[in-house]
């Protein structure tokens, strides 16, 4: 499978657990994860996280504690009486996480640096906890390229505003680049979960990915704007035909970084609105 870096033993140990490709981590004493409120020293990963296969994040607190519940019924996960799921990182004040058996569901905030701390501090999660052959997905929102409010897309590809599939990121000063890939094989296995008689329509495609939600995206609705309705129509209309579906601001930085780890990743997104036709997200699409 061309994409598939899953297979690949440089960043994978045989029996499938999360190999560090960063050599200090092994020479320290104890790993803080900072972001997390959790460490490798005050606490014992293994036992609190051994166990997980799935690690779902999402960019609100509430929704993920939502999401954790609503698995926690899919999969009929029982609480001790009177208890309710505990937020695992709620001293770090930053992200919020929620253990329901082999799930993770976890808030990573908005856009790139947010997501982009989290998925170290997260990768690093499942290597101290010896975790075998997860699998990461974002649950996102985002806005429809050509697709009504209410669509479900699955990244098959993710690109930046100037439509490059790469991630880039100053180190040291220096601009490197790491390429932005998806599993392919889990965009089908995802797509062949769609139900024709579910009430929505569920597509594939590629991902913009933007460092911002105004200006980045093209609205004419932030407090600046220096481009016209046809300069922002002009743009959209060539991302459209460029293949891309949709636009939000994990993406790049969520296949990047998990490809960069051999974890595999999706990304799955609700269309808010579609772009095409407006630029204000209503209040009533977006509940938590
Ligand atoms: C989708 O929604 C957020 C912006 O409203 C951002 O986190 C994203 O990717
Ligand atoms: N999230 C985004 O990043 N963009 C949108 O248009 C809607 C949600």
């Amino acid at each position: 499978e061309e994409d598939c870096v899953a297979g690949d033993e440089t960043v994978r140990y045989p029996d499938g657990s999360v190999r560090l490709r960063n050599p200090n981590i092994e020479l320290m004493d104890q790993d803080i994860l900072y972001h997390l409120a959790l460490g490798s020293g005050s606490h014992d990963l293994v036992e609190m996280f051994g166990d997980v296969k799935f690690v779902c994040m999402g960019g609100t607190p509430k929704r993920m504690e939502q999401f954790a519940y609503n698995i926690m019924a899919e999969i009929g996960h029982k609480l001790p009486c009177g208890t309710t799921l505990q937020d695992i990182s709620q001293f770090s004040y930053r992200y919020s996480m929620y253990k329901v058996g082999p799930v993770l569901s976890i808030s990573h905030g908005m856009g790139i640096p947010s997501v982009g701390i989290l998925l170290h501090e997260v990768i690093k999660l499942m290597y101290h906890a010896k975790v075998h052959d997860p699998v990461f997905f974002r649950i996102g929102t985002c806005g429809g390229i050509g697709y009504e409010g209410g669509t479900v897309i699955i990244s098959d590809d993710a690109v930046d505003g100037a439509l490059r599939n790469v991630f880039e990121l100053l180190v040291l000063g220096k601009s490197i680049q790491r390429p932005a890939k998806f599993d392919k094989r889990l965009v089908r296995e995802l797509k062949g979960l769609a139900d024709p008689e579910d009430p929505y329509d569920t597509v594939t495609g590629k991902t913009m990915c933007t460092y911002d939600f105004y200006e980045g995206q093209g609205r004419l609705d932030g407090a600046f704007c220096d481009f016209t309705e046809a300069d922002k129509m002009e743009y959209l209309e060539n991302i459209y035909k460029a293949g891309v579906v949709n636009i939000e601001m994990e993406s790049l930085a969520f296949a990047a970084l998990t490809h960069q780890a051999g974890i595999k990743a999706a990304v799955v997104c609700v269309t808010l609105l579609d772009r095409l036709k407006g630029d204000q997200v209503n209040h009533d699409n977006q509940r938590c």
